[in-house]
């Protein structure tokens, strides 16, 4: 059967609209929120959404973050102090910690001083919005700013480096510390995976790219959305 050229040119004008508008033609998710799912890291990422960051309308405040949820005295950056130490710190009234060492895996350094290190967001605030969170609610934005429920999501490391990282994705941003950069990489997947936010084009071709040459294993993700 001859296939006509208009015929075609609606197939592929159809293909193409498909292709354009992923964010409303989103990638079938991986399963149903609270669900685990195991899967390699490539069919993780080709399971999410791409299309380009739209930042308009972002605020820091758009997600309030460091509550205690559980209302144990701890707010969510402690949890994480305490959740990551490598030396027990004390903890004090209020839950002031002092004392205790953690490891920055991002520069592969030792660090004394709970007041040296910050709770990085692994998918930053302003990255989430740009891929998928500015259509969701406060609240899940909250959730999202103080994630307890999956370690990968936020993580103690040297200020230095967060600052360093600031909003950036890994097309602009890697950690300083090569032998982390894998791990880094399956771990910033995870988090998209585990919040369905959607990839850009150039952050997806930065993942592939930086995972070519690693050895990893199958994630596991309970899915948040
Ligand atoms: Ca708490
Ligand atoms: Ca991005």
């Amino acid at each position: 059967m001859r296939i006509s050229r208009a015929a075609l040119t609606a197939v592929t004008t159809a293909a193409l609209t498909a292709l354009l508008a992923p964010a409303q033609a989103q990638a079938a998710p991986p399963g149903q929120p609270g669900e685990t799912v195991t899967m390699s890291v490539p069919e993780a990422i080709a399971s999410l959404p791409v299309h380009e960051e739209d930042r308009t309308g972002y605020q820091r405040t758009s997600f309030k973050h460091w509550v205690d949820a559980d209302r144990d005295g701890c707010s969510t950056r402690q949890e994480v102090l305490l959740e990551e130490a490598v030396a027990a710190p004390e903890q004090g009234p209020r839950c002031l910690i002092s004392g205790g060492q953690w490891y920055s895996e991002y520069d592969a350094t030792y660090v004394d001083n709970a007041r040296s290190l910050d709770i990085d967001h692994r998918v930053p605030l302003a990255e989430a919005w740009d891929s998928g969170a500015s259509a969701w609610t406060a609240g899940e934005r909250e959730a999202y700013a103080n994630d307890l429920g999956d370690s990968r999501s936020l993580v103690a490391v040297s200020a230095r480096t967060n600052r360093s990282k600031a909003d950036q994705d890994p097309s602009t941003w890697m950690p300083p510390y090569e032998d982390d950069r894998c791990q880094y990489i399956v771990d910033w997947v995870a988090v998209k995976t585990r919040w369905q936010l959607a990839v850009d084009p150039a952050e997806e071709a930065a993942l592939y790219e930086n995972l070519s040459g690693c050895d990893v294993d199958l994630i596991q993700v309970t899915l948040a959305r």
